[in-house]
């Protein structure tokens, strides 16, 4: 393709020009997000949407490991105070820039703006950007793309590249739901209404009302080959609750990417993936020219929305489908980790060999006297303080902070482990999956298992994974399983990283429902090592 000729020859002149002067590499790529509301009907139904630069969905992001990022955020929204946070980039040194509201920054009000300005250098692959502040999660998501060094990418041999966002949405309004979420009696989002690709999809009996100019009125989104290719498809999930598992018919994937993480080629029937997670899959264009539906669909949960549709469509395709097939591929069995036990990291993982400070996690669902239903992780359901943390370490005030706020300390420098122990709540018997994920760092996935953790359990280090978002499985009693009683042992994860990067960080479940009623932890790594904030950083 011309495109991608050229992008070979920009880089490949970058790379000569970084030979002869060094300091030339460090390029400042600035991007607008003016996050603006009106009505727009991404699966028919209409609703109030957010737009991103008059755009949606929400445009995608690409720049070279080598450049330093510059977003300015602009909060057109009526009324709604917002935050975005670019998920799985570390912020290494730049703890105040994660658009994390109430841990790295108060979120910005309707009408104010913020600009972050952070690199990527250690970092490359598939992201994403999200805003972080309540349920607003899911409303605003975009794709991140930073691109290999050339030397690295002619490794991975693909032609061009595509772009596949997944995510679920509601009809209902996300201040509804967290209404519903914290109140008494406790009422539960449900099932999503649709499963979007690239932001669309179209639902049955679609009638549209009349729309403004540009609003989006929803579809199929087309993901275009050109025949004999082969195409790195990047998939991100940027659902809010939906663990996916995502179809392409016909042609073989192999999945060479996970959260940033080059891994061995490997062949898969489907890719299965959380909340917040990543994966390259390469696919050659070598079948019949014609329309493919491509699906998403819900795992782990009794039901999923059925419109998850796509197409890929060979642009030399005679006929263009419009009808989706009747039925989605059968979805299960759902069995803990299939995927994810079949894949290898391309290169041996630097996993510091001794056991790390070893911190135990166990969270189950706890439904209160007052109605209320709440997460507690480690016997505490965690509340967002309403300033920063960050800010408050500044202003010495972290000491003052309320039990159920506090963050943990981390000495710099320091190995951690983290065991992720799921436990059946006094709710309903059942065990979920969730997908956690962690500011301000990657850690090596050292697996999961059945039932609890206990230290005789040896990790394979040589096989894990660098990656940001890991999922916590049911192992038993999941939702298509008979109920168990409360204090059953779900099953565990455990992950290791090392406490590198001096700040206030999150630890919590992708599933922003589950956020919101407290499974969460914070940590201040490295207190008296924190950099001092930048001079006019907004306070809001
Ligand atoms: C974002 O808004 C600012 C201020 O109104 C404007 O100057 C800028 O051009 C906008 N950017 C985009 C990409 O629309
Ligand atoms: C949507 O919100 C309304 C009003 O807040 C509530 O009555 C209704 O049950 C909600 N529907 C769903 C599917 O959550
Ligand atoms: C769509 O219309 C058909 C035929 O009228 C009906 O059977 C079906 O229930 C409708 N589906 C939805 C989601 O309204
Ligand atoms: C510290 O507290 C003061 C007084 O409340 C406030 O004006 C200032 O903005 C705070 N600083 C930070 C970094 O939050
Ligand atoms: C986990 O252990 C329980 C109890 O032994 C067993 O019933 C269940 O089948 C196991 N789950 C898996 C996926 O092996
Ligand atoms: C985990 O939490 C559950 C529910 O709070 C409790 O019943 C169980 O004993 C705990 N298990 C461990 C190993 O602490
Ligand atoms: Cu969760």
């Amino acid at each position: 393709m011309r495109l991608f000729g050229l992008w070979i020859w920009i880089l490949s002149s970058v790379l000569a020009l970084a030979a002869a002067e060094p300091a030339s590499r460090v390029a400042v790529k600035s991007f607008d997000l003016n996050i603006t509301e009106s009505i727009g009907a991404p699966d028919c139904y209409a609703k109030t949407i957010r737009y991103i630069n008059g755009k949606y969905p929400a445009p995608a992001i690409h720049v070279d490991q080598s450049d330093r990022l510059r977003v300015t955020v602009r909060n057109g929204l009526e009324s709604e105070a917002i935050s975005i946070h670019f998920h799985g980039i570390r912020q290494l040194g730049t703890p105040w820039y994660d658009g994390t509201s109430h841990v790295s920054q108060n979120a910005i009000p309707a009408g104010k703006e913020m600009t972050l300005e952070f690199s990527v250098k250690d970092q490359s692959g598939t992201f994403l950007y999200h805003a972080h502040n309540a349920m607003q999660e899911l409303s605003i998501f975009g794709a991140v793309i930073i691109n290999e060094p050339a030397e690295v990418r002619k490794t991975l041999h693909y032609d061009d590249e595509r772009t596949i966002v997944l995510s679920d949405s509601w009809h209902n309004s996300s201040l509804a739901q967290e209404t519903g979420l914290l109140g008494a009696p406790f009422k539960w989002v449900g099932d999503p209404q649709s499963l979007l690709t690239n932001g669309i999809t179209l639902s049955p009996n679609c009638s549209y009302l009349p729309m403004p100019q540009g609003a989006t009125t929803g579809g199929y989104a087309v993901t275009i080959v050109e025949p004999k290719k082969t195409y790195r498809f990047r998939i991100i999930n940027a659902a809010t609750l939906n663990f996916l598992r995502f179809d392409i018919p016909g042609h073989t994937m192999r999945v060479i990417e996970a959260d940033g993480t080059l891994l061995k080629p490997t062949k898969i029937d489907h890719l299965e993936l959380n909340a917040g997670q990543r994966y390259s899959v390469l696919i050659t264009a070598d079948q019949e020219a014609k329309d493919y539906w491509m699906s998403s669909q819900a795992m782990w949960r009794k039901a999923s929305a059925q419109n998850g549709w796509s197409i890929l469509r060979y642009s030399n395709a005679k006929t263009q489908e419009s009808t989706p097939p009747a039925a989605l591929p059968a979805r299960g069995p759902e069995i803990p980790s299939w995927m994810e036990d079949q894949l290898r990291p391309l290169k041996p993982p630097r996993v510091p060999q001794q056991e790390g400070d070893t911190r135990f996690y166990n969270f189950s669902q706890v439904a209160l006297a007052d109605g209320t239903v709440r997460w507690q992780v480690a016997d505490r359901v965690y509340e967002l303080p309403d300033q920063a943390l960050l800010l408050q370490h500044y202003n010495n005030t972290i000491k003052n902070l309320p039990a159920a706020s506090k963050p943990v300390s981390i000495e710099r420098g320091r190995v951690v482990d983290i065991v992720l122990q799921s436990s059946v709540g006094n709710l309903n018997g059942v065990c979920e999956e969730h997908p956690f994920h962690l500011h301000g760092h990657s850690f090596w996935d050292l697996g999961g298992g059945n039932g609890t953790w206990h230290s005789g359990i040896k990790a394979d280090v040589n096989n894990a994974i660098l990656r940001d978002t890991v999922t916590v499985y049911p192992y038993r009693s999941a939702y298509f399983q008979t109920p168990l009683p409360a204090g059953t042992s779900c099953g565990w994860r455990r992950i290791r990283f090392v406490a590198d990067n001096p700040g206030a960080w999150l630890l919590h479940c992708h599933i922003v429902a589950h956020l919101v009623m407290g499974m969460a932890e914070s940590f201040i790594v490295g207190e008296s090592n924190i950099p001092a904030l930048p001079p006019h950083f907004p306070i809001f």
